[in-house]
């Protein structure tokens, strides 16, 4: 039995307002693969551009409220004038600074790793870093700082895997003793790519034993993104629940590994199946604080469109899933009705919510349909004319 529509709106109703995701600064630059890049006329390439877009993007949907910075790509010199104009931005465009995201892959000395790297002049220089973006953080009044690394290896033999895992624990210790009360560091995992061979953070389980290690504070980031083919990434999410070590999540769809596809463009059911955990510990009243971001690189796709498909597919999916009617499945699971407590659950899921979100939207003072309005706004346009005109021999596409 599915769930009323006036009790479903409700629920809804409640989902929706408590609903948030960050977006990534990076998310509306121009990104590219390996082998190279399709640059987009409309694509942002100074700070202000993206606070701008992530400002538009935060008016058609009412979801999105911060925005991911990369430290060197949006904080170069980390300056007080850097921090300064990061501030007057956010003023300006209505979103603030959200996750701190390190950059520890970038620099040619990090060839052989950065906080792993065999050397102690790198280690220690790649650990001002992190301590930086940390102190960034607490400028930018910005809660969480994102640890994601490229470290590791690429042939059998070449690295002492145990070493670096000493390095990292560490270092990360370290970094925890700079954390403000209120911050909070997220380690980041992924099974290859860069790194072929071994990676220092391959999966969950290193990240949560970084995290444990490195303090109280810290915490494990999903990226739905970083998880070999066929692996079960909603049974990890429950473990880090049930854990208390599930600090956020990176959302994007793939198809094959790190795709950073837009969110339930591939399989939409493994983002209602990640949403049914969480708000079935949030029902259970297990304590958690779990920051949901977007991690994606539009490279073919218009950006703004882009972002603004993944967020409305984020509120659907939550939606969805806040609809499962979870007392009844409980008890379905409990007497073990396997087809009856399986209908129940994917009910939910094929339940068509986009009627009861609109209505949300339009009682919240948000356009019914965010990729019509965006469309109707006529932004894309303008910001194609106006990014288009400084830069040479690109697409004319948005
Ligand atoms: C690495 O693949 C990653 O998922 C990390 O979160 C980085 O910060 C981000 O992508 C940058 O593209
Ligand atoms: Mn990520
Ligand atoms: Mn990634």
């Amino acid at each position: 039995m599915s769930l009323s529509e006036s009790v479903a709106f409700d629920r809804a109703v409640k989902a929706l307002d408590s609903f948030r995701i960050e977006i990534p600064s990076w998310g509306f630059a121009n990104t590219g693969t390996r082998f190279g890049k399709f640059v987009q006329a409309a694509a942002a390439s100074t700070i202000e551009e993206k606070f701008a877009d992530a400002g538009e993007v935060n008016r058609l949907t009412g979801a999105t409220p911060t925005l991911a910075l990369h430290v060197l790509w949006d904080l170069p010199s980390g300056s007080p004038h850097d921090v300064a104009n990061v501030r007057a931005l956010e003023k300006r465009y209505g979103v603030r600074s959200g996750s701190i995201n390190p950059n520890l892959f970038q620099d040619q000395e990090y060839k052989y790793g950065s906080l792993c790297n065999p050397s102690a002049e790198v280690r220690a220089r790649a650990l001002g870093h992190m301590v930086k973006s940390i102190e960034l953080g607490q400028q930018l009044g910005s809660r969480d700082v994102s640890l994601w690394l490229a470290d590791g290896s690429n042939y059998p033999g070449t690295q002492s895997i145990r070493n670096r895992i000493e390095w990292l624990e560490d270092a990360l210790r370290t970094a925890h003793a700079h954390l403000a009360p209120e911050q909070r560091l997220l380690v980041e995992y992924k099974p290859f790519e860069p790194a072929f061979y071994h990676t220092d953070i391959a999966d969950w389980g290193m990240a949560m034993h970084l995290a444990r290690e490195a303090g109280p504070q810290a915490r494990v980031l999903v990226d739905t993104g970083h998880h070999y083919a066929g692996q079960n990434i909603e049974q990890i999410v429950a473990w880090l629940l049930h854990t208390g070590m599930l600090g956020g999540f990176h959302f994007n769809d793939r198809r094959y590994a790190d795709d950073d596809l837009t969110l339930g463009s591939i399989d939409p059911y493994q983002v209602f199946r990640i949403f049914h955990e969480i708000h079935s510990a949030q029902s259970d009243d297990l304590q958690m604080d779990v920051a949901f971001m977007i991690d994606q690189s539009h490279n073919l796709k218009g950006k703004l469109e882009a972002m603004v498909q993944t967020v409305a597919t984020a509120q659907e999916m939550w939606v969805k899933a806040a609809l499962v009617d979870r007392e009844e499945l409980a008890a379905l699971q409990t007497s073990c009705e396997l087809v009856n407590a399986e209908e129940t659950f994917r009910g939910a899921f094929w339940r068509d919510v986009r009627p009861m979100v609109a209505t949300w939207r339009e009682k919240r003072g948000i356009p019914a349909d965010p990729l019509a309005a965006l469309r109707e706004s006529g932004y894309v346009e303008r910001i194609t004319r106006e990014r288009g005109s400084r830069q040479v021999g690109v697409a004319s596409y948005a």
